[in-house]
């Protein structure tokens, strides 16, 4: 064994995997066909007013054949933005395949850690060594990411300049809906300069909720909740071989609940909220907690005083008295952003407590310092760092004390010993799963042909996803006909709709057909881990969501 060596056995077996492409990206000739246009599904007035541009452009289609793309030898820049998720290497390594596949003498240049590494030129020229040292890899290691947004007109001027200085075509942005929807801004200020720079966005996330009919999944929640699957999975196994503990596991998803669904789908935990049933029926905090603390009591009455309960991680800002609270949060942080955020931490909880509304102020005040803490950050998106949130020891907390009064009135006659998990980098930057593999050096693939056919505001769509590979269709779809407007900071902004559960879908009923036997009768699945040598129906089959989903839509048709 060399200390000095970073190649597992698995990695440098995993090297040689192949990714699928689907056939009309395996012929070698393509055309990329214009379909129809697709307006926003709303607010589609003030959208073509901020994207003049780029608005009402086609939907687009890659079908085998010669579309007479360029074959010039090109330069492209790519950059990671936001949370890793299995398969960004991928992706690079598809772009750089594509690209060398069209003309050798074409260049890709990794733009480093994030957004920002574009317009302050930091970049390395990606070789055919690197992309195989990372091929089939987790992690976005390769060239970093980060959150930064390209926001001000210096900024922009700044990517216009490093772009142009590397002789580069296009900037292939790699990430969810607010990189994504960065990328359609940048795209946007570019034509408006009269720049010919294009912008293409690959669809990422491990939260699953950047999809729509025709991104049917974002890259890396494959492998994500399949590892999440797993880890879950071992903890429900240990619960019943120790059978003394009640595990509450907070799983990442910002805001959507696809990762818990698609977990409670594989593994069959005790229990699975879902945010966005809590939010259509309006449940507060103690209906959650009261429904809990039922199943927790006629468990307990069977002799069962253990199980798994699996947290969203977004689940507060669904949650009744919290969603006043997050308006009149958003409310003051409107009239006093510039304020709070110069503020230093211990001044913030005061002021706070002083000008929110006195319902709110009630609530903030009784939680817990985590959480008063917390609830008052974003990142440069707007977005609330729920990562940091800990709404499962929170959870235990309040089912504690509830059980403590339920055992006073002989309502509860068990024994109740929680344990708190929190899985969410364990997951992000997994090896990917074939699907994922295959998946993202099928988009980094699409992307160059997109980019050869001269779009520039797109985003690369997939459907067909639940098929085996050779089956999916890949194309573009214009970011802004995905794009609605959002109050973030304070402020009204154009922003991809995130696709949150739904709750007449497929997986969700599917769910709701079997949860009450779940949390009755232990029926823990256990699904072990990713695996990529074997059969088919092991290594390659989609997660449960895209096989219902795919059914629905298929039946649909
Ligand atoms: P992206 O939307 O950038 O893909 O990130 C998703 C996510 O993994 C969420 O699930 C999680 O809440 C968040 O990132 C954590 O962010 P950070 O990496 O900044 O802690």
């Amino acid at each position: 064994m060399s200390c000095t060596s970073k190649i597992s056995v698995l990695q440098e077996a995993r090297k040689a995997y192949q990714p699928k492409l689907p056939g009309a990206l395996k012929s070698g000739k393509f055309a990329v066909k214009e379909l129809s246009v697709v307006e926003p599904p709303r607010d589609a007035d003030e959208i073509k007013a901020l994207f003049p541009n780029t608005f009402g452009k086609p939907m687009v289609q890659i079908v085998a054949g010669d579309g007479k793309l360029s074959t010039d030898a090109m330069n492209v820049g790519v950059v990671l933005s936001g949370g890793p998720a299995p398969g960004g290497h991928n992706c690079i390594a598809g772009l750089y395949d594509a690209l060398m596949a069209v003309n050798p003498a074409s260049k890709l240049y990794g733009f480093l850690s994030g957004p920002k590494g574009v317009f302050t030129g930091k970049y390395v020229e990606i070789t055919a060594e690197m992309v195989d040292d990372y091929r089939n890899t987790g992690g976005f290691d390769m060239i970093g990411s980060g959150r930064d947004k390209i926001e001000t007109d210096e900024q922009v001027l700044g990517c216009v300049k490093v772009l142009k200085e590397l002789g580069c075509k296009a900037l292939v942005i790699i990430g969810g809906d607010d990189s994504n929807t960065n990328g359609a801004v940048l795209a946007e200020a570019f034509a408006a300069k009269g720049e010919k720079l294009q912008v293409i966005g690959l669809p990422k996330t491990i939260d699953g909720d950047m999809r729509n009919e025709h991104i049917e999944a974002s890259f890396g929640f494959d492998t994500a909740a399949k590892t999440f699957s797993q880890l879950v999975s071992n903890v429900c196994r240990d619960s019943a071989s120790a059978r003394k503990y009640y595990h509450f596991i907070k799983l990442m998803g910002r805001s959507a609940s696809h990762v818990a669904l698609e977990v409670a789908l594989q593994v069959q935990p005790t229990i699975t909220l879902i945010s966005e049933e809590i939010q259509e029926r309006n449940l507060s905090l103690n209906d959650i907690v009261n429904e809990i603390c039922r199943v927790i009591a006629e468990r307990a009455a069977k002799g069962l005083n253990y199980g798994v309960i699996v947290i969203p991680e977004g689940l507060l800002q669904f949650v009744n008295e919290f969603k006043s609270f997050f308006k009149d949060l958003e409310d003051l942080m409107r009239q006093h952003i510039d304020a709070i955020e110069s503020m230093p931490d211990k001044d913030k909880y005061p002021f706070v407590t002083r000008h929110l509304p006195p319902t709110s102020s009630a609530l903030y005040a009784s939680l817990p310092v985590n959480l008063q803490d917390v609830l008052l950050r974003t990142d440069s998106h707007g977005n609330l760092t729920v990562s940091q949130l800990e709404t499962e020891v929170f959870l235990i907390d309040c089912v504690k004390k509830k059980l403590d009064e339920m055992a006073k009135i002989g309502s509860f006659q068990g024994k109740f010993a929680a344990q708190p998990h929190f899985f969410g980098y364990e997951g992000r930057c997994g090896q990917p799963s074939n699907f994922d593999a295959d998946y993202c050096y099928s988009l980094g693939y699409a992307g160059v042909q997109l980019i050869r056919a001269g779009l520039t505001g797109y985003t690369v769509s997939a459907q067909n996803l639940d098929a085996p590979a050779d089956e999916w269709v890949l194309g573009g779809i214009p970011v802004s006909s995905m794009l609605h407007i959002e109050i973030r900071k304070g402020q009204p902004k154009p922003v991809i709709e995130k696709c949150l559960v739904d709750l007449k879908g497929g997986p969700f009923q599917a769910f709701v057909t079997c949860r009450d036997e779940w949390k009755a009768v232990d029926a823990y699945k256990f699904v072990g881990p990713v695996q990529y040598w074997g059969p088919a129906e092991v290594c390659d089959a989609p997660t449960i969501t895209l096989e219902l989903e795919g059914k629905k839509r298929k039946a649909a048709k």
